[in-house]
């Protein structure tokens, strides 16, 4: 056969979200790696980029929703808010691309469409919207885990004659309210956010909520000097802990706290009110390192399921609207718990209105509004709240191709299979971050990135001095790491709750846990068990020969 074609990178990585930027930084700038990003925004921050809705905030503290891996930038720099708004977390990104020089390396406003494997060659060919059509040996999926927006397709969409907008591709120069009757449709996260920003500008407005959240005040402040100064002293500290806690966060009342060791079951009835009560002043979602029996047992998770009950009608005056507020039918913690900013008393207002759509769907939207139980609500603007094809969708949404032609989907039509939430059989030299089958969305999503990006570039360095070129996990791999997730998941609640991390949000989506729920200490043991055993359950290859197993 004739010579092989070159590669144009050593490494292709799709999305310059944090995920990507770290990646490519530590492949490029620590390893000496040729390295090409796209991305189909005109900029870098991924997710951040794109949610510039009113009121979009992070739901984890600025000092912990940040990268680690460089000492200098955690000294440097400096974070005005408790949470950080969406702007600032995307100056930051800004910033660290910046910093280490990552800007020449992306490619913006390009839209990845197909990734196919040459088994001729063992390269991947990449091509994008913008006719790139280029050859890496490795290609990194760092496409973000709410990422793929999610518009339900409902009856007339099409017919309505104001405006409409998706929270996840919210206009840059913004949206005026005033005067309009406005709905929107969703009640995750990010209508929460948004609603009572909305309600204050808007004539009316109209919330339509399928299933009501448990929410939590977040309670946001500016940054004081001293906190700054006590996290910035202890940094290192704080992230070697962080890494042993459920959710990678540990902030609570302005102090890093461990997790809760005990079961909420064997404490007495005062001391698991108090630790609830100290949770819910701290602010935010130090819930996820309370007591681990809340995730396992429905008697314990009950304790608090009622606890957030009382505190959720205390804030709401009328009977029959906090009866539709408060949920009572799915385990709590299992949907991913929504914190606030002023959410609930937005419903005291008079010119809001909370419309159910659990029993009664949305029938159809008309030209003037949306109609439920035949009834038309008269509207202007709708805003579409209603989340993402999460985990899989961006990568699903791509036309991606291992051995064989076999597509992505066909692989996952039953769900993502994978091996370790970092590669998928049948699919050689093609990396996943923040992917399905790992911690992702349950973990500080931030270090868990840097986590992964450092052991794919250890790896792709071993395959360089073996003089390797093809790793892809075996299928037993993949099976038992699919089985193993399974059975953690179903040891918990989560299969009780219809949420993203389910695939429940999405209909027709095959209903298994996407994100590895057995806790980062015990996904990384796993990850680096894998690497130092010669990379165990993988299936090492130099061109078409198989060398190990
Ligand atoms: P979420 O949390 O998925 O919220 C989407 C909301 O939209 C949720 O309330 C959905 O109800 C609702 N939804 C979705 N489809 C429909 C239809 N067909 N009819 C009515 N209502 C619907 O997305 P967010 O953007 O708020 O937040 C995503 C994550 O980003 C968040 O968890 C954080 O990790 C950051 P449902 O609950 O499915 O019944």
């Amino acid at each position: 056969s004739g010579e092989e074609p070159v590669c144009d990178f050593d490494v292709i990585i799709v999305g310059a979200g944090f995920a990507g930027l770290y990646a490519l930084h530590h492949l490029r700038n620590e390893r000496g790696f040729s390295v090409r990003v796209y991305d189909a925004a005109g900029g870098v921050g991924g997710t951040w980029y794109w949610n510039r809705y009113p009121g979009a905030r992070v739901d984890i503290e600025s000092v912990e929703y940040s990268y680690s891996f460089s000492h200098e930038l955690q000294q440097e720099w400096k974070w005005s808010e408790r949470y950080p708004s969406q702007a600032e977390v995307l100056r930051y990104f800004n910033h660290v691309a910046d910093r280490f020089d990552l800007n020449r390396d992306i490619q913006l406003s390009t839209r990845v469409n197909s990734a196919v494997f040459d088994e001729e060659t063992n390269q991947w060919i990449i091509q994008t919207d913008r006719g790139d059509h280029v050859r890496a040996r490795y290609c990194i999926m760092a496409t973000g885990f709410v990422s793929a927006p999610n518009k339900p397709n409902f009856k007339g969409l099409e017919t309505f004659k104001g405006k409409q907008y998706h929270t996840a591709k919210w206009p840059h120069e913004g949206v005026d309210f005033s005067g309009q009757r406005v709905g929107v449709i969703g009640t995750g996260s990010s209508g929460v956010q948004t609603i009572p920003l909305i309600a204050k500008e808007a004539d009316e407005l109209v919330v339509f909520q399928r299933t009501p959240g448990y929410i939590v005040p977040l309670r946001n402040c500016p940054m004081t000097p001293e906190y700054s100064q006590s996290v910035k002293e202890n940094y290192g500290k704080w992230r070697r802990t962080e890494r042993k806690a459920f959710g990678g966060y540990i902030a609570l009342n302005f102090e890093p706290v461990n997790p809760n060791k005990k079961l909420a079951m064997e404490v007495s009835p005062e001391e698991r009110q108090a630790d609830y009560e100290m949770r819910y002043q701290s602010g935010g979602l130090s819930y996820y390192n309370s007591f681990p029996d809340l995730f396992t047992t429905k008697e314990a998770n009950d304790t608090l399921v009622e606890f957030f009950q009382e505190k959720m009608r205390e804030r709401i005056t009328d009977s029959d609207v906090a009866e539709k507020l408060i949920p009572k039918d799915y385990p709590i913690l299992m949907k991913r718990l929504v914190a606030d900013n002023g959410y609930l008393e937005t419903f005291n207002r008079d010119n809001v209105t909370l419309v159910d759509v659990k029993n009664s769907p949305i029938e159809e939207i008309t030209p003037n509004g949306v109609v439920v139980e035949g009834k038309e609500y008269k509207l202007d603007t709708i805003v579409f709240a209603t989340g993402f094809d999460a985990v899989t969708g961006s990568m699903t949404r791509i036309d991606i191709r291992g051995r064989n032609g076999l597509t992505l989907n066909e692989h996952w039509a039953n769900g993502p299979r994978n091996y370790l939430g970092l590669m998928i059989a049948e699919f050689p030299n093609l990396f996943m971050l923040d992917g399905p089958g790992s911690p992702g969305a349950f973990f500080q999503p931030i270090l868990l990135s840097e986590y992964q990006g450092r052991w794919l570039g250890e790896c792709i360095e071993y395959m360089n001095r073996h003089n390797l070129t093809c790793i892809e996990p075996s299928a037993e791999a993949e099976n038992e790491w699919v089985e193993h997730s399974a059975e953690m998941a179903n040891k918990t609640l989560l299969p009780k709750a219809d949420s993203w991390y389910m695939g429940a949000n999405i209909p027709g989506k095959p209903r298994v846990s996407l994100m590895y729920i057995g806790g980062f200490p015990n996904y990384s043991k796993q990850c680096n068990a894998a690497a130092v055993n010669g990379y165990k359950g993988f299936i090492l290859s130099d061109h078409k020969k198989r060398v190990s197993t």
